[in-house]
């Protein structure tokens, strides 16, 4: 995440921790706490009762003594330390110092801890009472200060509103840890900020709910899974009003009698995961929360209960060739009717596809794979344009007055990471890793190469790779794993399996072995041209518009090519805009952790915690921040704010004017660094200055008011 490190690179310095094994004497003596496994292999508290050599006797709190070599032992933080709000405080920073921190103020009920800069969320799967009105007025009042997510927005607030930069909170953590709910407590807090010029209360806070109940789904990790990305802008005026906002998803989607709907076990499409309801959710209460306009209701129901009876749609076969008719029953004929088209034409359409045979144009049957495919590319088709035509109302409503103010604060929101496998490579000792340079992986996945100076950009990578491989009509799931390991046997991030379809990539959380199976297939997505033509045919303004939207992107030379990208480019050229968006602004980091896979409060599991912050890195960002400078701004912005602090007025170059102020203060030279362009402080130093540059203000005010009465 950091841009800036060829310039100075201060973040990276060694800190020394304290060299206790010079100091096992004193541990036994003082009988000071120390971590040690006990036989389950879990850490616990203990005191070293002797040691001689390598070899340490320790007594554990649960009274198992062991004998351990003293690499194994590690140093426990004093009792005055426990459960400290940052775990940058700890004196001794270690894997099981950090959990227990954590652990202990999430038996309290604190699920909000702070790793240097980055905010902590711990899930605590029950109603915490730490959302309500006071708790918020607190803390824009600044009258609490602990770690929350309030604080978080509430610092975005104020630097976007003292920097006139945009902001973004950027959310991260597997699957149900909570990101999602993080989010809307973010936007919750900055819409009662910046609240009271923008219309409805609540506006957009409001979005959720029709978002999450189109775009999430239960899975086994979370009963509320958010199957698509979303980043919320929200826009600012000069006073701190909120003036709109705007929504941007990355989604991977997939009124009873009227719409001729059953009960939900008699759909395919509902009925193939075997759980239908969610205990303590009452899906009609939540349907009423839903708040869409009613002559967009009916037309958005319709068109869902369409995808539902697709997916009921069957066919049979007709030849020993596999060809197929499909069968003329209530799902087809409910389908045609709430698209508004002709059963007949909807039959021809699922069975058949249009080929061009020189002038001609004659129709060929389709097989049942191929058949099954087409039913479920209009499914498809139909649900991501409802999503996406929702997301274009939600942002018409939201959008108020000019945006593009230089005043937002984006929060992101995406899906979360699914696969546990990945946690699970080797114990290293983790507190000895700096910050990986992930270039490796990332050339792995997609690298820049110029084949020839001057000319075309050639990347090779997984990405391009599997691109070129999908345009060959004869390349298979094993011609691509093939493929990968001839050209990519030289990363060091890159194993190639040795048989069958398998490759592993080591990421920065760890290795995941990917199966090649399908992926050819999948990254194809080939659009329909019969679908557009039938949804362009129908009796319904939704798809009709669906597909002249489709169309128009399709007949637009600039955009036919978006029309024929591959899946995997589509999603680089959203993650390229995603990236692009969020380096404009100041990032604050929120990570978020799930304490059990269980979804239960109260419950701690010690190795599920260590995994995931282990993945994010929390122990690298505390090392980093405890040495680092983390408090950075351009020298012209130091000057411009407090310039006017300084006793002499010296036309100075920016970087020697940043230079004056530090020495005026007496800001002790280990406490910031001068770059090039910017300046670097130490946390703590920034609140110094505004402390003395509030008081000139103050005085200045004074004298003022003095002169004033004065004068009258
Ligand atoms: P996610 O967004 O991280 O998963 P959610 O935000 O949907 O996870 O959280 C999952 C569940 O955890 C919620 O439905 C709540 O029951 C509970 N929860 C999370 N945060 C809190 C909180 N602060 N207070 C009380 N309960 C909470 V995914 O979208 O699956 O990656 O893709
Ligand atoms: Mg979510």
């Amino acid at each position: 995440p950091e841009r800036e490190t060829k310039e100075k690179d201060c973040r990276t310095e060694p800190i020394s921790e304290p060299e206790w094994v010079n100091n096992v004497e004193f541990f036994i003596t003082k009988k000071l706490g120390v971590w040690c496994r006990g036989r389950n292999g879990e850490w616990h508290l203990g005191k070293i009762q002797s040691a001689s050599g390598d070899a340490a006797c320790v007594v554990l709190s649960t009274t198992e003594v062991v004998e351990v070599s003293m690499k194994e032992i590690l140093p426990a933080n004093p009792d005055v330390l426990e459960g400290v709000d940052d775990l940058i405080q700890l004196s001794y920073l270690n894997e099981p110092s950090v959990l227990y921190n954590l652990r202990v103020r999430y038996s309290q009920d604190l699920i909000y801890s702070k790793a240097g800069p980055v905010l902590i969320a711990v899930n605590p799967f029950k109603n915490v009472q730490i959302y309500g009105n006071d708790i918020r007025s607190a803390y824009q009042k600044k009258a609490l200060v602990a770690p929350h997510v309030y604080a978080v927005a509430d610092a975005a607030f104020d630097e976007m509103m003292r920097e006139e930069k945009n902001q973004s909170i950027i959310i991260s953590g597997e699957s149900g840890a909570g990101k999602t709910e993080t989010a809307k407590y973010a936007m919750q807090y900055l819409e009662a900020l910046g609240g009271g010029n923008f219309g409805v209360d609540n506006e957009i806070l409001k979005t959720n709910c029709i978002l999450e109940a189109f775009g999430n789904a239960k899975t086994s990790r979370n009963d509320n899974s958010s199957r698509f990305g979303k980043l919320m802008e929200i826009h600012f005026s000069a006073k701190g009003k909120i003036c709109g906002a705007k929504l941007e998803t990355c989604a991977s989607p997939i009124l009873k009698e009227r719409l001729n709907l059953k009960e939900a076990s008699e759909y395919n499409y509902l009925n193939q995961s075997n759980c239908l309801t969610i205990d303590r959710i009452d899906d009609a209460q939540k349907f009423h929360k839903l708040m869409i306009p009613q002559e967009h209701q009916e037309r958005a129901f319709a068109l869902l209960a369409a995808v539902l009876w697709l997916g009921n749609v069957s066919f049979e076969v007709i030849d020993n060739e596999n060809h197929v008719d499909v069968v003329a029953d209530e799902a087809v004929t409910n389908v045609a009717m709430l698209m508004g088209c002709d059963s007949k034409e909807l039959m021809v359409v699922l069975s058949t596809c249009k080929l061009q045979a020189g002038r001609d144009c004659i129709a060929k049957r389709l097989t049942l794979p191929q058949a099954t495919d087409m039913r479920d590319s209009l499914a498809k088709i139909i649900y991501a344009s409802l999503f996406n035509w929702l997301v274009e109302q939600i942002n018409t409503s939201l959008e108020v007055g000019k945006l593009r103010t230089g005043r937002s604060i984006s929060i992101l929101d995406i899906y979360g990471f699914e696969s546990f496998k990945e946690y699970e490579g080797d114990g290293i000792d983790w507190t000895k890793v700096e910050f990986k340079d992930n270039q490796e992986c990332l050339d792995l996945i997609e690298k820049v190469i110029s084949s020839v100076p001057s000319l075309d950009l050639k990347p090779i990578g997984l990405v391009s790779l599997l691109d070129e491989e999908s345009n060959f009509p004869k390349a298979t799931d094993t011609t691509f794993a093939n493929k990968l390991k001839h050209h990519l046997k030289a990363n060091s991030c890159f194993r190639g399996e040795r048989r069958g379809h398998g490759f592993r990539v080591s990421h920065y959380a760890g290795e995941v072995l990917y199966d090649t199976n399908g992926f050819l297939e999948k990254n194809r997505d080939p659009l329909h041209v019969d679908l557009i033509q039938l949804l362009s045919s129908c009796n319904c303004q939704l798809l009709n518009l669906f597909s002249s939207k489709m169309r128009d992107k399709s007949l637009k030379p600039s955009l036919s090519e978006s029309m024929n990208q591959s899946v995997i480019t589509k999603f680089k050229s959203q993650l390229f805009k995603l990236m692009n968006k969020l380096e404009d602004t100041t990032p604050h980091f929120i990570r978020c952790i799930k304490p059990n896979s269980n979804h239960l409060p109260g419950v701690y599991e010690e190795n599920h915690v260590l995994q995931q912050l282990r993945c994010c890195g929390v122990l690298e960002i505390v090392r980093i921040s405890r040495s680092g400078y983390h408090t950075r701004m351009t020298h012209q912005d130091l000057a411009a704010r407090y310039g006017f602090l300084l006793d002499t007025k010296l036309s100075q170059d920016p970087l020697s004017t940043s230079d004056s102020i530090m020495k005026q203060f007496n800001l002790p030279p280990e406490m910031y660094q001068v770059g090039y362009r910017k300046i670097y402080l130490r946390t703590g130093q920034i609140g110094l200055l505004e402390e003395r540059r509030e008081y000139v203000l103050q005085g200045v005010i004074g004298l003022q008011k003095h002169l004033r009465g004065y004068k009258s």
